[in-house]
């Protein structure tokens, strides 16, 4: 058997220690190398040796994938392996990269051992320095170093590396991604001086009752300083208690000192901090937590697993100023200088072994490797090597075992194996859902129903943790706010991590691509695309609502006064300031700050009502918590958390009625209206053709439509109410009113809904009441109710009173708030890479849609939801892609009275029953008026 099938780990590699950089010298081997790939993995050998000529090869950047270098092609599949499972074989056909490297040593270059490490290698690597084999490395995103001080030389070292795609590696490496390799993180040549830093561990505990922090370093002939504690070359063996600020995610405070030798000196970043688990319950330094985690996978959609420094620091501010606090590294360890991040920016983290044989699965489990003996070893393998690379940051504080490789003797080897390593932290794995092994519960996608229960239960006695939850898949999650009121609701039920922070499009030709755009015989499509934000790291509507939702502060009335409670589990509220802002109709009319006494964690405040001006319209008092100095991931005055009071309601809309009919020939005019009396459409609402108000109930589905078994999609699109049909049954023109009477339904089918429009008017005002009846048995809930109408492209600006600013749906809405907001058409489109439903803007008081100042108002009784898009709902549903969305010569304007919720059926549960539209009687009346 070849190397590459082999079922043990690498070979050859040097015990793993702690990822670290020292004052020794080192050599970044980063950079161009040379490249030639083979479409079989037994291509000949030869540039290992020192006169090859690779003269007519490739250059290839490292770290990087060839799959995005020009090299063969990235394909993505979620759970089937995409290759015949027959462990340990993999394909005759494996693209193989050979990569070569020629390089100098620095004139200064110390005459000490030196090892040579590759911080991860997909899937496969045989590495050879001037000639001589090293070993082969496995575990793609895990460090392997080899000892090279003795074949070093000052000039023209040859560094060459054979890199697989597929080895018997890839059955354990099965995560819901894309399927790229290379040496995609750094090569490192790290000079080791003789009586430096070997390896070690620093233990810094926390006692929130005595306030101490103890510290101790392990590691022979080691020492520790850290002089701002008064800690000096504290030895091996001894611990020292001193006062400090703890370390967590809300307040990372970091001790900077140095672990030490005679002749080595490694900088450290030190937290103090204690992991527990009492009484069922997780706390850190004693008080229980709550994560409000994302599932963070490495990308971006340019260089793929290969991310650039830049671009994890833009995931850390991004989370931090969206409120996450937590982070699981799904599903392998990620670069460790995310977690230096996570470190110095204040993040829970769950680190998580590279680890996965979910493709398994879809054959009963059979064979799969976590029970297999003969596996054992590769297992334990990964799981030291997590662990000792990252086994000094604070940050972390729960180790995770890997994901979705169902359950056996493999797992609770690696478990128990690492209970004894480091008993300072827990360790979690999903798939052991009976918690044989694993210190805490942790499920995905239960839903609300099952958290509850859960909950109420506690059969376990354990921390419960959502280890994925609320699949943000397209336009979505719905329903996270009850998830929270869960997580509140029960002490050992303490949060979750979101599916996942970023959708793993890749970029080609100016826009975002997924599985099945290379053409790959087996894929999962869109699967990939199920990110809080977009490829490009573009905040999607998904993660202002996280944002809303977990807010560390939460903001509301209580009798008269405002309360403020704090929701952070250790810090109080003394780093933020409050102001509020007082709106008349959307205008403000008042503003100033707000004296708010000092609130602990957990408890609150209730702080008395402001005097408020008089209002003519609708008052609404905002109240804003902002950071009160600059942090280093946000300014001086970012906003944590607002919250809304209603303090003046708005008065009743007077409607509108007075003037006649008129009729001629072939028209009929009622005020600014002109109607078609065949069909009874408006055709002209004063200057503007427009294409009548109709009842509509069809929308893009989003993927939360589908979601598994049949689908609600599914069924809408069988029954056919993306293809309704409009029987007009009555034009009735009477003195004042224009009654329109029409069935709606689809075609094939016994059932539909009767709508009645009723129009009157003034001399400016139009006003339509629509009234809506089922008839018949309906079978599903309804997409959407509403109306939609189209009129002219010119009309590109909107302005609106009502929530805003972004996208908001009935299970997804908390983040909008009430105020006058405008954009344009163009802007309204949320561009979810897969086109769906978006954009809708909840609550309208009023809506203009304008040009120059000139178009047209709508007014809702009270209120009506709307979408404004320059294609139509069945361009919309059409497009696969966000360039197919092709922009017409019209407004398509939908306004709503209600739509379906979203829920999170792309992988969870559907909108839960206080979301869902069903058809049912109702009435909508709204008024329209030009603005000439
Ligand atoms: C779950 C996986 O753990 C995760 O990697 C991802 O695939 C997610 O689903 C869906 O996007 S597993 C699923 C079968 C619940």
């Amino acid at each position: 058997m070849s190397y590459i099938e082999e079922m043990g780990p690498g070979t050859r590699a040097l015990p793993p220690r702690a990822f670290f950089t020292s004052d020794a010298a080192s050599l970044p081997l980063n950079g161009d190398w040379r490249f030639r790939l083979s479409p079989h993995a037994n291509a000949p050998l030869g540039a290992e040796s020192d006169d090859f000529d690779d003269s007519g090869w490739d250059t290839i950047s490292v770290p990087g994938h060839w799959q995005l270098q020009g090299h063969g092609s990235p394909a993505y599949t979620n759970v089937p392996y995409p290759f015949p499972v027959e462990p340990p074989f993999v394909p005759s056909e494996n693209p193989t990269g050979d990569h070569r490297l020629v390089f100098d040593l620095p004139p200064d270059w110390p005459d000490e051992p030196a090892v040579l490490r590759f911080d991860g290698i997909d899937s496969c690597g045989r590495v050879w320095l001037n000639g001589v084999e090293l070993g082969v490395t496995r575990g793609s995103r895990l460090p392997t170093e080899f000892e090279v001080g003795h074949l070093l030389r000052p000039h023209r070292n040859v560094l060459v590396v054979r890199v697989h795609q597929w080895s018997s590696g890839s059955y354990l490496e099965d995560q819901d991604m894309w399927w790229m390799s290379g040496i995609f993180r750094a090569v490192t040549l790290l000079s080791r001086p003789r009586g430096g830093v070997a390896d070690y561990q620093l233990n810094a505990s926390y006692d929130h009752v005595s306030g101490l922090g103890t510290l101790s370093v392990e590691g022979a002939g080691l020492m520790v300083t850290v002089p701002e504690l008064g800690v000096h070359d504290l030895l091996h063996g001894q611990s020292f208690s001193v006062p400090v600020e703890p370390w967590s995610a809300e307040s990372p405070r970091l001790y900077d000192g140095f672990v030490h030798t005679a002749v080595e000196r490694v900088p450290v970043r030190i937290g103090f901090r204690t992991v527990a688990i009492e009484d069922g319950v997780l706390t850190i330094n004693g008080a229980r937590v709550v994560f409000r985690g994302v599932n963070r996978h490495e990308h971006h959609p340019r260089f793929g697993r290969a991310v650039p420094r830049e671009f994890a620091l833009a995931d850390v501010l991004l989370m931090k100023q969206h409120n996450v606090n937590a982070v699981r590294t799904s599903h392998y360890p990620p670069d460790p200088y995310f977690l230096e991040l996570c470190n110095e920016y204040g993040l829970w983290v769950i680190d998580e072994c590279d680890l996965e044989t979910h493709g398994f699965g879809e054959l009963g489990w059979v064979g799969n490797p976590s029970d297999d003996p003969r596996w054992a070893e590769s297992y334990l393998d990964r799981m030291r090597r997590m662990v000792e690379r990252d086994k000094n940051h604070p940050s972390i504080v729960l180790w995770s075992l890997g994901n979705e490789a169902h359950t056996g003797r493999n797992l609770a080897a690696m478990a128990n194996w690492t209970r004894e390593r480091d008993p300072s932290r827990p360790v979690h794995y999903e798939g052991d859902v009976d918690c044989e092994y694993v210190d805490v519960y942790s499920r995905m996608y239960a839903s609300h129903e099952e958290v509850d229960q859960i909950g109420r239960e506690n059969s376990r006695g354990l921390p419960f943790v959502l280890c994925e939850f609320a699949h943000a898949m397209g336009n979505g999650p719905g329903g996270m706010l009850e998830y929270r009121e869960l997580f509140e609701r029960y002490r050992h039920v303490q949060g979750g991590f979101i599916w996942e922070w970023i959708d793993h499009g890749l970029e080609r030709d100016g826009h975002f691509v997924y599985g099945g755009d290379f053409g790959e015989p087996l894929h999962d499509g869109n699967f990939v695309i199920d990110g809080l934000v977009f490829p490009d790291r573009t905040p999607s509507p998904g993660l202002v609502e996280f944002a809303k939702v977990f807010e560390p502060v939460r903001i509301i009335e209580s009798a008269s006064a405002i309360r403020i409670a704090n929701l952070y589990d250790h810090v109080s509220l003394d780093h933020l300031r409050f102001d509020w802002v007082y709106e008349d109709n959307g205008v403000e009319v008042a503003s100033r700050s707000l004296e708010v006494p000092s609130v602990l964690a957990g408890q609150h405040a209730d702080v008395t009502l402001p005097t408020l001006p008089a209002v003519t319209g609708e008052g609404w008092l905002t109240v804003r918590a902002t950071l009160a100095t600059a942090t280093s991931w946000a300014d001086a005055g970012h906003v944590v958390a607002r919250g809304q009071i209603s303090v003046v309601e708005a008065e009743p809309v007077t409607p509108v009625s007075g003037v006649e009919l008129v009729g001629h020939g072939d028209v009929l005019w009622l005020g600014p209206g002109e109607f078609d009396p065949v069909t009874g459409l408006l055709t002209r609402i004063g200057e503007y053709h427009v294409e009548g108000p109709r009842l509509d109930l069809w929308r893009a589905p989003i993927d939360n439509d589908r979601g598994f078994g049949k689908t609600t999609e599914q069924v809408w699109r069988e029954v056919g109410l993306h293809r309704l049909q409009h029987r007009v049954s009555e034009v009735d023109v009477q003195e004042t009113t224009l009654v329109v009477r029409t069935r709606v339904a689809p075609p094939a089918q016994g059932f539909g809904m009767l709508a009645d429009y009723h129009w009157t008017a003034d001399g400016d005002r139009l006003r339509l009441r629509v009234d809506i009846t089922p008839d018949g048995e309906w079978p599903c809930p309804l997409p959407r109710l509403g109306l939609r109408l189209a009129l002219p492209g010119e009309l590109g600006d909107v302005e609106w009173f009502g929530a805003g600013p972004g996208e908001a749906y009935a299970d997804s809405r908390q983040a909008a708030r009430i105020g006058r907001f405008s954009s344009t058409v163009d802007a309204l489109q949320t561009p979810y890479v897969f086109p769906q439903e978006n954009g809708n803007r909840a609550d309208a008081r009023w809506l203009r849609l304008t040009s120059g100042g000139r178009g047209v108002r709508v007014d809702g009784e009270p209120v009506f939801d709307f979408t404004a898009r320059r294609w139509t709902t069945e361009d919309l549903d059409a497009a696969q892609h966000t360039v197919d969305l092709v922009p017409s010569d019209h407004v398509h304007l939908n306004l709503d009275l209600a739509q379906h919720g979203l829920g999170t059926a792309s992988c969870g549960p559907p909108p839960l029953p206080q979301y869902r539209l069903h058809a049912q009687k109702a009435t909508f009346s709204l008024t329209f008026t030009p603005l000439p």
